[in-house]
């Protein structure tokens, strides 16, 4: 808990004692009404002072935007235009001016980073400044929360007066990478599913969305060069659903498949741009392999004995043989994901990568006794530097999951540690970028409440206040070393996630809290203020048409 007091003493210095009466009842809970609008903004802005008054928006109201702005101010009318029933018209200019809401960019002096912004709302008008086009976005978008909560609707909204609370806000992430993992492989997500994820993740301030586009179970995506990867790859003949007393498999029998081909992955792509959302590609490798290796057998280890797209979960043993032929397969692979997703990072999995048929291949051993090394570990290493020389080589970075620390790291390599924090601290010691993805807080398949009254779900539990208590900032990593930690992401890993409501039940609010733990500052962190604010935030889930999982 922070000092009230304390608060209270440094905004009347800086706001006057009005405001600072204000920012106490904002704080204290969003019962406390200003005008008609009620105060609560996910994720919790870094500095906020109410005033009295509110800002009156209709059908006059003016975008004032210039340059690169002009996009974001479309972006604003875009997303209020469905419930205001019309588009606010964008106007041409840089200076405030009476019933209008002015996007500025100011390029100098900016303490407010890449993506902070200042947003002055008074009766008169309104004024959001950025140095950078996304922190203009998120000013629009913290404006969304300040409106009555109907502005989220996707159709229009009848007899709600379009009230703005006067406030001032100066606001900026607390890290840049703010992310969730999707995992279209397990079970396939539709288009619009993921378009809704993108837009409701840009509403919390997230910006990172991780596709998990291979797997054991599936290929979800479009190569040119390998069209068996989506001809076979992409389908399996059933699923696991449950085992029997003893323990014996029982199978659904119905087919399970989909792909995004290239015209899709475009399309999300330019979608997730205007939201300010970067969409990070996985494909795995060299383990969950076995929906390429079913279309490809001659990549894997024993090409002889053909493996279908897998029908179970938990780990498969099936794993590309690191031949010159998969190294450039793979490669060719990652050339034409790297032509699709402009993201500087590209995910090459690297997890669970079971070494039993490295042991037990012939080839493999050899392999391993050419280039003079010590075992599988080392061969994995040798592997995942092949990946990180050729995205370095094309300007890109390579991100893996933890166990590519095993054998030694590859130079550029960036670390998702996802066995708790450990392998992130171990990496960040070394110099190498880490994004934390602890099981322990950020597994969004784990279950959220008593495990029988809950749809069947992953292995652990992991509640919503556990989701709020993350630090992502290990206290054993010194300064510099802290600077490594980019973020943090909420993993939904889909083997128990037939349905886009299930994809939403497991998701939200719990990517809601996770976006205050990686956006808003580390103190004050407040799980009752939070969930004061999540109870208003609760009306604009449901206008949004979230399937949330309901909170205490
Ligand atoms: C581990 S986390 C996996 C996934 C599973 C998940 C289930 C990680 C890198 N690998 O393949 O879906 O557990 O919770």
């Amino acid at each position: 808990m922070f000092d009230l007091g304390v608060v209270r003493g440094v905004f009347c210095r800086m706001f006057g004692l009005t405001a600072c009466i204000l920012l106490v009842a904002v704080v204290a809970g969003p019962r406390l009404a200003c005008g008609q609008s009620v105060v609560a903004v996910i994720p919790q802005p870094r500095e906020m002072v109410v005033e009295e008054g509110n800002f009156v928006l209709d059908r006059a109201t003016a975008i004032v935007a210039e340059g690169e702005a002009v996009a974001e101010a479309d972006m604003l009318a875009e997303c209020l235009a469905p419930a205001l029933g019309y588009r606010l018209k964008v106007v041409e200019g840089h200076e405030a001016r009476d019933g209008a809401v002015l996007l500025l960019l100011e390029k100098e002096g900016s303490e407010l980073g890449a993506e902070g912004y200042r947003l002055e709302v008074t009766p008169k008008r309104i004024v959001i400044r950025a140095a950078q086009p996304a922190g203009l976005f998120y000013g629009g978008q913290t404006l969304r929360q300040l409106l009555p909560p109907a502005v989220c609707e996707s159709r229009r909204v009848e007899g709600v007066r379009w009230l703005v609370p006067c406030v001032r806000i100066a606001d900026r992430p607390r890290l840049a990478w703010r992310g969730l993992l999707l995992d279209p492989a397990r079970h396939f997500l539709p288009m619009d599913y993921i378009k809704k994820v993108i837009a409701v993740m840009a509403a919390h301030k997230l910006n990172s969305l991780q596709l998990h586009l291979t797997d054991d179970q599936g290929w979800r995506i479009e190569i040119k060069k390998y069209p068996k990867l989506t001809e076979l790859g992409s389908w399996r003949s059933e699923t696991i659903v449950e085992r029997s007393r003893d323990n014996v498999p029982q199978f659904d029998g119905k087919r399970h498949g989909g792909y995004y081909s290239q015209a899709d992955i475009r399309e999300l792509v330019e979608f997730a741009r205007r939201y300010h959302v970067n969409l990070l590609p996985e494909i795995e490798m060299p383990g969950h392999a076995g929906a390429a290796l079913a279309a490809y057998p001659e990549l894997g280890c024993f090409p002889d004995r053909p493996e279908p797209v897998w029908t179970r979960w938990g780990v498969n043993p099936n794993i590309f043989n690191p031949s010159d032929r998969t190294i450039a397969f793979l490669q060719d692979v990652l050339g034409e994901v790297m032509d699709l997703f402009p993201s500087k990072f590209i995910h090459i999995g690297g997890d669970e990568a079971i070494k039993d048929y490295w042991q037990k291949c012939p080839e493999v051993q050899r392999r391993i006794g050419q280039l003079g090394l010590k075992d599988e570990a080392e061969l994995q290493s040798w592997f995942i530097r092949q990946m990180d020389r050729f995205l370095a080589e094309h300007g890109r970075r390579l991100v893996g999951w933890d166990e590519i620390l095993q054998g030694g790291l590859a130079p550029g390599a960036t670390v998702m540690s996802w066995h708790g924090t450990e392998g992130g601290i171990e990496a960040a010691q070394a110099g190498h970028d880490v994004v934390m993805a602890p099981t322990t807080h950020t597994y969004f398949d784990y279950c959220q409440g008593p495990r029988e009254k809950e749809p069947k779900a992953g292995g652990g539990f992991l509640p919503l206040e556990r989701v709020y208590g993350l630090e992502p900032i290990p206290p054993a990593l010194s300064g510099t070393q802290r600077r490594h930690v980019l973020g943090a992401q909420g993993q939904l890993w889909g083997e128990y996630i037939p349905t886009t409501q299930q994809a939403d039940y497991m998701l939200w609010p719990r990517a809601a809290a996770l976006a205050e733990v990686v956006w808003s500052d580390r103190s004050p962190r407040d799980y009752a203020g939070f969930l004061r604010r999540l109870g208003v935030h609760r009306a604009r889930l449901d206008a949004m048409s979230v399937g949330y999982r309901p909170w205490e």
